[in-house]
């Protein structure tokens, strides 16, 4: 018997690689997807595997689309990867992403413990949940936290509850709090993402200049395609354990800046980037730097692609696609 896999948040950047990751697996991946998203499959499309998998429609907002696609779909695994997960726009909109975030991940749970209490589930939780505390200048899965954003408080509230069902219920419920990831397909909202796209305008003449935030904030990047794997073991591992997955490095938007230029042969990167105080946040993350160790030695799961690999593979895609004219990522 195939196994079945509920991935909410399917439409996004993890969501399209953990689905190609399980369809690889020969899984049957069910997508929740909102009417919100005007089925937007530019990610599962950019992976090739839109036709595979099998769409319900539904929303972490509405506890009955929830119950339905639980029902319908027998689930033996559920990915709750769904989320406004930006957090720049969750000062502008902390209601919506509260809902969505704390109050969608218990509607979720509510479903599974109801219709399909056996299935395990995993829940994204975020580095972003430790704010900018650390020991010694690293996070592990005993470091205090101390979210900074209505985003981060939102996930740190689905993190407690989904720890509530395993201990209160026995459910098979898990954290994954993974560091930051990216990839060619990351949102172009997102600091990486953006550098990538905007540096390969640059160096195609279509654009001249970048306008940033804080250059000096400092993020523990890694590849997405990586994170989704950890995903899969820390389902499968016997026990259900919350994980921190990273790679243990920090590297400032600055680091990345620059070496995303130099790759496009621009060493004089400056010029072509200047300081928007519209992308400075009420309140920073300083430094974030995560213990993967905890991962290494009970899933055996390490990173594999570097942060200097990371950048190269962004802005090549980038390159790639301006030159092919394709325009929706
Ligand atoms: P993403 O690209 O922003 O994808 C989020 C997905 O959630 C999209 O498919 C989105 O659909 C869907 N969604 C939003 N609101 C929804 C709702 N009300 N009901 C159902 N679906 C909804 O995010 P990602 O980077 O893949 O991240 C996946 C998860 O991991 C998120 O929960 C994020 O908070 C968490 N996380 C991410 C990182 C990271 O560095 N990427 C690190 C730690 C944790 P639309 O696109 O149509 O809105
Ligand atoms: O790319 P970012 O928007 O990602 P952020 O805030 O770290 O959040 C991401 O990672 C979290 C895991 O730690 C996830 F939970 C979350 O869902 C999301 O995937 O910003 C990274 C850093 C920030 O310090 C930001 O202030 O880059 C800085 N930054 C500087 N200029 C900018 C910009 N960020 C954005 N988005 N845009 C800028 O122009």
């Amino acid at each position: 018997m195939k196994r079945h896999a509920l991935i909410t948040g399917v439409t996004g950047q993890d969501g399209a690689y953990l689905s190609r990751y399980l369809l690889e697996k020969d899984y049957v991946v069910f997508g929740l997807v909102p009417r919100s998203t005007r089925y937007a499959f530019a990610n599962l499309d950019y992976l090739g595997v839109t036709g595979d998998v099998d769409f319900i429609d539904g929303d972490l907002a509405d506890e009955a689309s929830l119950i339905h696609a639980v029902r319908r779909t027998r689930p033996d695994e559920v990915y709750n990867l769904a989320a406004q997960s930006f957090v720049g726009m969750s000062w502008d909109q902390p209601m919506w992403t509260t809902d969505v975030n704390a109050c969608g991940t218990l509607r979720l749970l509510e479903a599974v413990r109801n219709f399909a209490p056996a299935a395990r589930f995993y829940q994204a939780s975020t580095s972003e949940m430790f704010g900018n505390c650390h020991e010694n200048g690293i996070q592990t899965e005993e470091t205090p936290m101390h979210p900074c954003s209505p985003y981060a408080i939102s996930k740190l509230y689905a993190y407690w509850i989904v720890n509530n069902y395993r201990t209160s219920y026995g459910m098979f419920c898990v954290n994954g709090i993974l560091f930051n990831h990216e990839s060619p397909i990351r949102g172009k909202e997102f600091v990486t993402r953006k550098i990538s796209h905007n540096v390969a305008k640059i160096k195609l003449g279509l654009s001249t200049r970048i306008g940033l935030g804080n250059l000096e904030s400092k993020r523990d990047w890694g590849f997405a395609g990586d994170y989704v794997e950890a995903m899969y073991r820390i389902v499968h591992h016997e026990t259900p354990e919350n994980f921190i997955i990273s790679t243990g490095e920090t590297h400032s938007v600055r680091e990345f800046l620059e070496l995303a230029f130099r790759h496009v042969g621009i060493e004089s990167w400056e010029k072509h980037v200047y300081i928007d105080p519209a992308f400075k946040r009420p309140a920073e993350l300083i430094n974030l730097r995560g213990s993967s160790n905890k991962a290494k030695e009970k899933i055996g799961w390490q990173p594999k692609v570097t942060f200097e690999v990371l950048v190269q593979m962004m802005v090549d895609a980038d390159l790639e696609r301006l030159k092919v004219g394709e325009i929706r990522h």
